[in-house]
């Protein structure tokens, strides 16, 4: 049977060979973006393409943006599957119902467009087969969504009155090779241009441009189909295409991006160059660039827009490149397909490394036990080598890529193998990188996602298992990290080791950025809010970045963790050690300040650090610092330190902080013990200092004025985060859904005391679920010294914890109108045991509405590290509840219950309550990114023991 063209396996027919991709030659372009006309049909059969020839009428059409997915604009919806194929398997087969978009665009060329010459139509991206006709005839079809595509147009443009039209099927047989963990999103969803190629011009052209470490010379070659000659004038270059030149120049690196403007001028057209001098090599089993070792501080990269999918405009892109920059990445892969082109000018202009991956995933298969997989299938080698073709012809002249990667998640196979071969042909001077070929036999470090810490430390000492020729390659983690909601966690232990091991080249964080749709409903829309038949639920919202772009803890964390300098503070010589961490630039661009802060900021004492600016990677230097200023009336003094850039750069502006650290100088003075008072029993009520109890069941039912709307009590629950619950094909040491069946959410609490003594009452309970012999015996002691309420909490648990705790301590319930929040400890964000590296100790102040912090699916969120006092009150200065923790403790404050909390599925099930409900916590598990990789680490794990901590109360806000 022959298959029709969108279901052959051909990557296509009647389009132009592949070709470097550059912007802003002398030649003329037109745009064909904007919008078109379209119609929607429910199938690719039976329809005939009366709609391409000319005359046809499209008035009564609806009309789309271009670039845009018609899915994302009222037709049809988008489908999001991680490794599922949306459709059945029989490659290279697709249904029926096939969503078959047309579009029609007319044109004119613009004056003094010489129609009779030569001419290109481009398309740089559609989703995911197009057919196209220009004035009615066939230029031919193509696949590979995310890659150019170009027909020779010339001998059919009229002056005026041109007809585009292209047929997309949302389903092809490219479909097989794009199973990227990502939404499915049909359209043509980048730039569809029109370009003269006028006589005389260079079809292609590939610029070479090593770096010489040790002689400090740069030499450049550009070849050319068409000869012609190649300028830089700043460094006096002006030779034959073809011809190499060497001269002096300062080289290019992701941390000192530097480019020279260049032109490659032929006959027919002059083409601006920005060549960076940089030399990619493997230098005794480790990656090097212009002669020393990388790490790798990277991200995945999908493009993402919230409401416009994978039609990203050029003030994303660099909005992208500028806040991975501010945030100390230095490298990104594409995953999983080359990005649009004009992101790859940014990161060779701001400066990141990366790798480039192609278009290919058939991630579907490993369903299959990879039966059938058309990475290992003859007949579809042809589509690889074309996808590997497409991407390395295309990007070939950017300095910023350094590695190419053959794809994600193939298996392994004939079609690899010669990619591989194909691409180490073309281009010897970059890399190679594939993940998913244990043997490595083709690639150039041997690479990995998710691999714990232990056996990245066993990695790294080259205790490793496996093929001798794998275990001379240096290690990358192409993912890890998985920012899934909450978290991840444990990224402070992957960098030490990264830092201790030289053969650890670093890793790539999965993901940059949350999918989350806009969606006037849900906020932000995951798998399944579309209907869809098969779905992976929010495992698509799983990024350092909210779909809106402002950060996520994830990613203050990770900024915090790959910081290129070290502080390290040593009290009783009162020295800061500085080290450089780059892994090529001194520290000319930083400047740098210690502050001494009382009691948190209200008084700081500040000055300039004098490092050296010459300081070199890897070097450190000690300096003195003033003595402290001497702590007043008991006060806590700490020490903060930062590094700031000194001018603006083209990614952040002036005083933006690169790397900063906070020490304990004092330590925390000692909390005073409130007792004495005697308990004043009468009728119901007990009264204790400010405390107003019930005294049939012991529960602290006000504080002076403040009516609780809930009692202080155990609380061992915490909603489960991405993840706690844990991937589905992880170990069956998933917590999350643990805890649920072992009831930690509706622990029940007994009573089985109330005493009342001379200074003070006890309440005797036991906290355990239904239907099991677990418990948490857990005595509450209460005291007074008059004016504050002391309670000190003892818990022995009973029975055989086999469970790690979610947290460990207190929850209460305030009116609503105690919604501010004051503290001195870590803030202004979240954090937990191992991901709170940028919490600083300090004191914060914020509504309880912004302590929240919006993950996409709602869960755990929102605690504060290392807090001493907490405040609850009525707007920024009013009246309220003081929370003294000793030792110090977890704070989260919110406007809904846990269950509540627990109920939602979006941001948007969230509404406030009639309290404020508050959780003072002694422990918190730690969490791990067990959504897809590694649990907790056992540092982290909060084991049911035996423990004590207290809490004094005391009204705040009343003339204090
Ligand atoms: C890995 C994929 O490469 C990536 O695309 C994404 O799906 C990620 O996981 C999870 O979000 S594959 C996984 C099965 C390890």
């Amino acid at each position: 049977m022959e298959l029709p063209h969108h279901e052959d396996v051909s990557p296509g027919t009647g389009g132009l060979a592949p070709r470097a991709w550059y912007a802003g030659s002398d030649a003329a372009v037109l745009s064909l973006n904007g919008s078109w006309r379209f119609r929607l049909s429910p199938g690719a059969h039976g329809l005939d393409e009366s709609f391409a020839a000319a005359g046809f009428d499209a008035a009564a059409w609806d009309e789309v943006v271009v670039p845009g997915h018609w899915v994302l604009q009222g037709h049809g919806a988008p489908v999001y599957t991680n490794q599922m194929y949306p459709f059945p398997v029989d490659p290279p087969r697709v249904p029926t119902q096939n969503p078959t978009g047309d579009h029609l665009r007319g044109f004119d060329l613009p004056g003094g467009w010489p129609a009779d010459e030569d001419a290109v139509l481009r398309f740089d991206g559609v989703e995911s087969c197009a057919r196209v006709w220009l004035n009615g005839t066939p230029l031919g079809d193509f696949k590979g969504s995310r890659l150019p595509h170009e027909f020779a147009v010339g001998h059919l443009l009229r002056p005026e009155g041109n007809v585009l039209a292209v047929r997309v099927h949302q389903w092809s047989s490219g479909s097989y090779l794009e199973d990227q963990d990502q939404w499915w999103l049909p359209g043509i969803f980048r730039d569809v241009t029109l370009l003269h190629r006028p006589e005389g011009a260079a079809r292609d052209f590939f610029t070479h441009a090593s770096y010489d470490h040790e002689a400090g010379t740069g030499t450049l070659r550009v070849d050319s189909d068409v000869p012609g000659r190649v300028t830089v004038p700043e460094l006096g270059v002006d030779v034959a295409t073809g011809q190499s030149v060497t001269v002096p120049v300062e080289p290019w690196s992701a941390e000192r991006p530097r480019l020279y403007d260049a032109e490659l001028a032929t006959a027919g057209e002059r083409i601006p160059l920005r060549v960076g001098f940089r030399t990619v090599a493997l230098t005794d089993g480790l990656i090097t660039v212009n002669g020393r070792p990388l790490l790798f501080r990277g991200v995945n990269r999908h493009e993402f827009h919230p409401e416009k999918g994978r039609a990203l405009d050029r003030a994303t892109m660099r909005a992208d490149v500028q806040l991975m920059k501010q945030n100390n990445i230095n490298a990104v892969r594409t995953s999983h397909y080359p990005p649009h082109p004009a992101f790859l000018d940014l990161c060779d202009e701001l400066g990141l490394w990366v790798i480039d991956e192609c278009d290919l995933e058939t991630h579907g298969f490993t369903m299959l036990g990879w039966r059938g997989n058309p990475a290992d299938d003859d007949r579809w080698t042809p589509a690889l080598l074309d996808r590997a073709a497409r991407t390395v012809e295309r990007d070939k002249n950017h300095p910023s890529v350094i590695i190419w990667s053959l794809g994600n998640e193939c298996g392994t196979g004939r079609g690899l193998r010669a990619m591989a071969a194909w691409i180490r042909d073309r281009d010897p001077d970059r890399l190679l990188h594939y993940e998913g070929d244990p043997s490595c036999q083709d690639t150039d470090m041997y690479s990995r996602m998710y691999a714990d810490h232990a056996e990245v430390e066993r990695i790294g000492r080259g205790e490793d298992e496996g093929p001798e020729a794998r275990r001379r390659l240096p290690f990358v983690l192409c993912e890890y990290g998985h920012a899934m909601g909450n978290g991840p966690g444990g990224l402070r232990e992957y960098q030490d080791l990264f830092e201790r091991y030289e053969r650890l080249q670093g890793g790539f964080i999965w993901e940059w950025i949350d999918h989350g749709l806009l969606h006037p409903a849900f906020g932000y829309a995951y798998g399944g809010d579309f209907g869809e038949e098969l779905h992976d639920g929010n495992f698509v919202c799983d990024g350092l970045c909210f779909p809106d772009r402002s950060p996520s803890p994830g990613l203050l964390d990770y900024k915090q963790v790959i910081q290129p300098v070290r502080f390290t503070y040593d009290p009783v010589s009162g020295t800061v050690s500085v080290t450089n961490l780059y892994d090529f630039a001194d520290l000319a661009e930083l400047a740098f300040e210690w502050t001494y802060l009382a009691d948190g900021p209200a008084h700081p004492v500040s000055g300039p650090l004098d490092v050296p600016p010459e300081l070199g990677p890897g070097e450190s230097v000690e300096l003195k610092l003033p003595d402290p200023p001497q702590a007043a009336g008991g006060a806590e003094i700490r020490l903060h330190v930062s590094a700031m850039v000194c001018e603006e750069t083209n990614w952040t502006s002036l005083d933006h902080v690169v790397a900063r650290a906070d020490f304990a100088v004092t330590p925390r003075p000692p909390v005073p013990v409130a007792t004495g008072e005697r308990p004043r029993r009468s009728g119901y009520d007990v009264a204790l200092g400010p405390g107003r109890f019930d005294a049939r069941t012991g529960e602290l039912r006000a504080l002076a004025d403040v009516t609780l709307t809930a009692a202080p009590r155990l609380e061992v629950w915490r909603v489960p985060t991405d993840n706690d619950d844990g991937a589905p094909w992880q170990p069956d040491t998933r917590y999350g859904p643990l805890w649920r069946k072992l009831g930690l959410d509706r622990m029940q609490h007994r009573l089985d005391g109330v005493e009342s003594d001379a200074d003070g009452l006890t309440v005797r309970t036991r906290v355990a679920p239904a239907a099991r012999d677990l418990a948490l015996r857990t005595v509450y002691r209460w005291t007074s010294d008059g004016t504050a309420l002391r309670l000190a909490v003892a818990v022995t648990p009973e029975g055989d914890w086999e469970v790690p705790l979610p947290r460990l301590g207190i929850r209460l319930g305030l009116p609503a109108a105690l919604g501010y929040a004051h503290w001195f400890g870590g803030g202004p964000g979240e954090a937990y045991p191992d991901t709170g590296s940028a919490s600083c100790v300090s004191r914060w102040n914020m509504d309880v509405g912004r302590m929240q912090t919006p993950y996409v699916r709602p869960q755990e969120n929102g605690a504060r590290a290392d807090v001493r006092w907490a405040e609850l009150r009525d707007g920024f200065d009013g009246a309220g509840v003081r929370i003294v923790g000793d030792p110090e403790f977890w704070f989260s404050a919110r406007r809904w219950s846990d269950a509540e909390l627990d109920a939602a599925a979006h941001r948007t099930d969230l509404k406030p309550g009639p309290a404020v409900w508050v959780h003072l916590d002694h422990g918190q598990r730690g969490i791990g990114s067990q959504s897809c990789g590694p649990g907790v680490l056992s540092q982290h794990e909060l084991h049911a023991e035996p423990a004590e901590f207290t809490f004094t109360f005391a009204m705040a806000g009343r003339g204090r």
